[in-house]
């Protein structure tokens, strides 16, 4: 009995610091309430400082106010990589806490697949919203972005692992998001996401913080 209980503990105190590696092909993760404490922290399989960069993801929300849907923050800037909702349909996407702005039109009610990339040595960025194109602007280039990273979905980090705001936090779901040390071809991005070699949804290694629940997804 004994023995029983201390396993139990160990187990608890295990999967408490451990962030192992998991599946999540089919399941998305549900953000169910506004707050300043759920979220989910991604460790990237490799640790690498970037030059370019590939990030999709796919998020449902009925959100009419600005929300984080993927905060990278470094030691030195809280908005490494930031990708922000300033309204429905306009995505903002900050470098290095410079930001640039694009502006689409409202999707109501529907799931979004958003692919965004940089490339440094042109500054460009561009952004995909469900198969289209919603622009390419130039922001901070010839920037290295930061290698030490935090990664959070949920909430939006003013500091380096913290500085929430309920009213940027994120409520829905996001699935398969995909993350890229380099540039792809967006317009085969949206149709086909390959496995991120950063962070792939069927090999996430991730860390859940408060009110998040998993479960198999409802959108393709
Ligand atoms: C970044 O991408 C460009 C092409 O888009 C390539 O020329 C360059 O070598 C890449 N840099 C790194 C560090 O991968
Ligand atoms: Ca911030």
């Amino acid at each position: 009995m004994k023995t029983l209980l201390l396993g139990t503990l160990l187990l608890a105190f295990l999967s408490e610091v451990a962030s192992l590696p998991g599946d999540l092909r089919g399941k998305s993760l549900i953000f169910p309430q506004e707050s300043t404490t759920a979220y989910v922290s991604l460790i990237p399989k490799v640790k690498k400082s970037l030059s370019n960069f590939t990030l999709c993801m796919k998020a449902f929300t009925d959100l009419k106010r600005t929300y984080s849907l993927f905060s990278y923050s470094t030691r030195s800037r809280d908005n490494e990589i930031l990708l922000f909702v300033n309204a429905p349909g306009v995505y903002m996407l900050y470098i290095a806490n410079s930001a640039v702005t694009f502006n689409g039109p409202p999707v109501a009610y529907a799931p979004i697949h958003v692919c965004v990339s940089w490339e440094s040595a042109s500054g460009i960025a561009e952004l995909w919203v469900n198969g289209k194109p919603l622009g390419r602007k130039g922001v901070r280039k010839g920037y290295i972005l930061g290698a030490e990273a935090k990664i959070f979905l949920g909430q939006e980090q003013d500091s380096f692992g913290g500085g929430f705001d309920a009213k940027q936090s994120f409520v829905g779901e996001i699935w398969e998001v995909s993350l890229w040390d380099k540039i792809f071809y967006l317009k085969n991005m949206c149709a086909y996401c390959p496995s991120g070699n950063l962070l792939t949804w069927h090999n996430l290694i991730h860390r859940d913080y408060g009110y998040v629940v998993t479960k198999p997804r409802v959108w393709a």
